[in-house]
């Protein structure tokens, strides 16, 4: 019974340790890790300054899907995703004290964000859409709020004078 005890937690304590380094323990990891076998780096750690970037290809196909930027004490800083699998890695994902304080996306591939979700204390509490000026109408803002990560509204659309570089400008503050 104590001997059970004590190979359970022996193997809880190398499980963790092989999570740890398969995630982001630098110290301990090669310059890149082959997660599927293939001879073919799928995660590559990158330093710049006082930061590292741990870029991670998911589905194996030899591109980047994701870059999450660390800070040297390994608290992320920001991650870059690219969710739907078409090369253009369009959600931007920030972190405060290692909770997401804000997702950005980039739905159009313009460089400009056009979704911008809000955060308090790691959960969405409202997302702000917006819509190109067209040849019917001008230029809108949609928003949904969320509780407990769930939308609980409709989206409320409505016209805006503001501009999709505006737009994008203001939900990049600070970053
Ligand atoms: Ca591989
Ligand atoms: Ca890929
Ligand atoms: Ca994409």
């Amino acid at each position: 019974m104590i001997l059970e005890r004590m190979f359970i937690g022996a193997s809880t304590v190398f499980v963790s340790l092989m999570l740890g380094s398969c995630s982001k323990s630098i110290q301990d990891s090669p310059g890149f890790l082959d997660q599927n076998g293939d001879g073919v780096e799928d995660i590559i750690y990158e330093f710049e300054g006082d930061f590292y970037y741990e870029l991670v290809d998911r589905n194996f196909d030899g591109e980047i899907d994701e870059s999450h930027k660390y800070g040297l004490d390994d608290r992320i800083v920001s991650s870059k995703v690219d969710s739907n699998l078409d090369g253009y890695l369009e959600t931007s994902i920030f972190y405060e004290f290692g909770t997401v304080s804000k997702v950005n996306v980039d739905r159009m591939r313009d460089g400009q964000v056009d979704i911008s979700f809000a955060y308090s204390e790691g959960e969405v509490i409202f997302a702000d859409k917006y819509y190109h000026q067209t040849d019917e109408g001008a230029a809108r803002i949609g928003r949904i709020d969320f509780e407990f990560g769930y939308p609980v509204s409709n989206e409320i659309i409505m016209e805006t004078e503001v501009s999709s570089a505006e737009f994008s400008t203001a939900a990049s503050v600070g970053r």
